[in-house]
């Protein structure tokens, strides 16, 4: 090895006196016309800037605390979550969300009865709030109450998203037949529609998108329906955890539409993504972006389709919104030059104590927008502090002492 070194100095010595290209310092907007390595190719190719500075799919996020809603003192009988796209009519902003009002807090799964929640989205309704400011937001009342039985949705309303046809306003919903944890968390999803987004909204009282086949991936659930307008066409993004209860993984599926009561037609390709709990899409210039949040290989990044259909990982993100549910002006104009947007709503789970769990609505700011540039939003480091990482991801105490005896055998050898 030794002689070799001498060998290995002449060569590089040798390349650069030949003046061989280098890769340069500054990095430039374009490939540089040199080999280049696989990372190097690929930070030119697949990403919208070879820098986070210049991408404009790449963002940081900013959390805040909304101001008007209650949650009965944390005491878990009070939750809202999973927050629709917000949109904006007659000079304010609106958003639907699940709200549980419950006497108890959640059982735990498969453990509700006719009035006690088994999750925190069991006996819920779609309720919907408003704002001025998109920070202090007025809780309006519901907008979608449970059926009732048999009628799909009458064991629970959650997880509404809205689309807005042709002047008219339609809240896509999960809808459960049964309490949610009896198997996993099985629903269709059902669909109500209305002239103004205050209301009054008319149930179809109908599954408007229909779980697959027994043995398909999408057999069991259809949760967070997530509609777009593209192509002349009503697009639906959907969640399914598919793969088994234990080893459970969620992807998601697209349908689309003429008619906002279908039917919808299951995109051939679908799955459509590998992971991701929860869906969020936005047009964005001619084709399609969108968050995989948790879950699965590619969780927290943002993806990219030119068609909607075939996304690619364009950025990895950290403390990405779950449920993102973000205000997309262009959400349903059919843009091909999808602008994106700086700001969303989004829900914390896990609040209260371990037996009175419930769930926040809270605002998300970023850059995700052709028309607004924070630089310090296009920064990567965070600072968590050391409490944060013993605290959040902490080695357990017994895994600790195995750990000790593990390496107590390991030097004994
Ligand atoms: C959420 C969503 C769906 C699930 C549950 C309530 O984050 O994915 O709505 O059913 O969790």
């Amino acid at each position: 090895m030794s002689r070799m070194l001498p060998l290995v100095f002449l060569a590089l010595a040798a390349r650069a006196s030949a003046a061989e290209p280098v890769f340069p310092y500054i990095i430039p907007d374009e490939k540089p016309d040199i080999p280049l390595s696989a990372a190097m190719e690929r930070a030119f190719d697949r990403y919208d800037a070879p820098t986070t500075y210049e991408n404009e799919l790449f963002t940081r996020f900013r959390y805040s605390r909304l101001e008007g809603l209650d949650y009965h003192g944390g005491d878990g009988t009070l939750s809202r979550r999973d927050p629709s796209k917000v949109v904006k009519a007659d000079g304010k902003y609106y958003v639907w969300y699940t709200r549980r009002e419950t006497t108890v807090p959640p059982r735990g799964p498969g453990k509700g009865t006719d009035t006690e929640p088994s999750t925190d989205w069991d006996l819920a309704e779609i309720w919907y709030a408003t704002s001025e400011d998109g920070f202090t937001w007025k809780e309006q009342g519901v907008a979608v109450p449970r059926p009732p039985k048999p009628i799909p949705g009458w064991r629970s309303v959650s997880t509404p998203d809205v689309l807005v046809w042709e002047g008219k306003y339609y809240l896509y919903y999960q809808s459960y037949l049964q309490q949610s944890g009896t198997r996993g968390d099985d629903c269709p999803v059902s669909m109500s529609y209305a002239d103004s987004p205050d209301g009054p909204w008319t149930p179809t009282n109908k599954v408007i998108i229909e779980n697959g086949p027994p043995g398909s991936w999408d057999e069991y659930s259809i949760h967070d329906p997530y509609p777009l307008v593209r192509d002349g066409k009503i697009w639906i993004y959907y969640k399914c955890a598919m793969n088994g209860l234990d080893d459970r993984v969620p992807v998601h599926g697209l349908v689309t539409a003429d008619d906002p009561a279908g039917p919808f037609e299951k995109c051939p390709l679908n799955p459509i993504s590998n992971s991701g709990h929860e869906t969020c899409y936005f047009p964005f210039r001619d084709g399609v972006a969108g968050f995989i949040t948790t879950d699965g290989n590619e969780h927290n990044s943002i993806q990219y389709a030119p068609d909607g259909i075939n996304f690619e990982p364009v950025a990895n993100v950290n403390l990405t919104p779950v449920a993102a549910a973000p205000y997309i002006p262009d959400a349903f104009t059919d843009t091909k030059d999808g602008r994106g947007f700086t700001w969303g709503m989004t829900h914390f789970t896990g609040q209260g104590s371990r037996d009175a769990r419930y769930t926040i609505l809270a605002r998300f700011d970023c850059d995700l927008s052709l028309d607004y540039h924070d630089r310090e939003l296009k920064k990567t480091r965070y600072w968590f502090g050391s409490d944060t990482y013993f605290r959040v991801s902490g080695l357990s105490r017994s895994a600790r002492k195995a750990k000790q005896a593990e390496a107590r055998a390991d030097l004994a050898e």
